[in-house]
């Protein structure tokens, strides 16, 4: 049997996700996710992308917006308004509220994130695997203008990646992205292990930065997939020079990447990506990606349905098994 290993942000590699659990259903799939975008609210710990994952791999998504709950209402929301308790601007819902409590609870009690999240998926079975890149706290923030505090040292203040996202809607400019915490942060159980056991490792058109990137900064993750031995394959998150959905180019300007699909293909680097896939519409830029030695093939890209995106995920097993031949 097959084994992959996917790492996984939130709407896009869930989606990827969907696509490849069709494309490969007798494979065995183990989802390492980001948990650099969780979130502590109302005292509860909220685990966006792992909760994307979870509810699209297990139906319960809201396939409009691609996070939070399907058939979803917000009265608990509505009733801390009242009281003058926010944030406002984080739409939690009712039936999302559930599992951020169970998460808490559990948490509370002594249970690692690994195995609050088995738990949460008992319920869902989405198919796969899923495990939080570690269990310890890891936060990114992004340090933006302060307009308060302009005129003194720096004048930047860093804020919550959710708040950069979802408040600012990514409107002002990022002058860094940090995983707070990243750096002692340890792989949660099974991640490594699943890494040098797996035939074939994918990154999802994820973004770069914010979600692979952060599941990367976990001492051990980045070096595993290089040792691993095992094709790795990336699908290009970036159509165009501009981002497919969300707003990856506001990130990647912060680490000083171009928001091309070759840039972020460098950027990976050759030490750790094997394969490449590009939009048809970057076709050009094919030659440009082989020459820094990383395989390149242009396919359509867009995940416009589930067959589509199967057909984006046999193209990235067929370029693994090009790249091991
Ligand atoms: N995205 C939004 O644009 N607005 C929201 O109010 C919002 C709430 C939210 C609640 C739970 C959850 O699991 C995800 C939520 N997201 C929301 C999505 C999330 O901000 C991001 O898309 C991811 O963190 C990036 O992967």
């Amino acid at each position: 049997m097959q084994r992959i290993v996917v790492l996984a942000g939130g709407i896009g590699g869930a989606r990827f996700l969907r696509g490849l659990r069709s494309a490969a259903p007798d494979a065995e799939i183990t989802v390492v996710g980001n948990t650099g975008d969780d979130i502590h609210l109302f005292g509860l710990k909220v685990c966006p992308d792992l909760d994307t994952v979870m509810y699209t791999l297990g139906g319960g998504i809201h396939e409009g917006q691609g996070w939070g709950r399907a058939g979803e209402t917000f009265t608990v929301k509505e009733e801390l308004a009242a009281y003058g308790v926010g944030p406002e601007w984080f739409g939690l819902g009712d039936r999302d509220f559930a599992t951020h409590i169970v998460r808490t609870q559990m948490i509370a009690a002594g249970y690692p994130l690994s195995a609050v999240t088995e738990a949460l998926c008992a319920r869902w079975q989405p198919g796969v695997r899923l495990l939080p890149m570690t269990d310890d706290r890891v936060e990114t923030h992004v340090l933006i203008d302060d307009p308060e505090a302009q005129g003194e040292e720096g004048g930047r203040k860093a804020v919550h990646f959710q708040e950069y996202w979802v408040r600012l809607r990514a409107s002002v400019d990022a002058h860094a992205v940090v995983p707070v915490g990243a750096e002692a942060a340890k792989p949660a159980p099974g991640v490594l292990e699943a890494v040098a056991a797996s035939d074939v490792v994918l990154f999802p058109p994820s973004n770069p930065v914010v979600s692979v990137g952060t599941i990367l900064a976990v001492p051990g993750i980045r070096e595993a997939i290089a040792d691993a031995g095992v094709p790795v394959v990336g699908l290009s998150p970036i159509v165009g020079d501009a981002p497919v959905r969300g707003m990856a180019d506001k990130v990647l300007s912060a680490v000083g990447v171009e928001t091309t699909a070759a840039a972020v293909a460098a950027h990976y680097g050759s030490g750790l990506l094997d394969g490449w896939l590009v939009d048809t519409v970057d076709a050009d830029t094919v030659g440009a990606v082989e020459d820094a030695g990383i395989r390149c093939r242009a396919v359509p890209l867009m995940m416009s349905d589930e067959q589509a995106t199967a057909e984006m995920a046999r193209e990235a097993l067929r370029l693994a098994e090009e790249v091991r031949a």
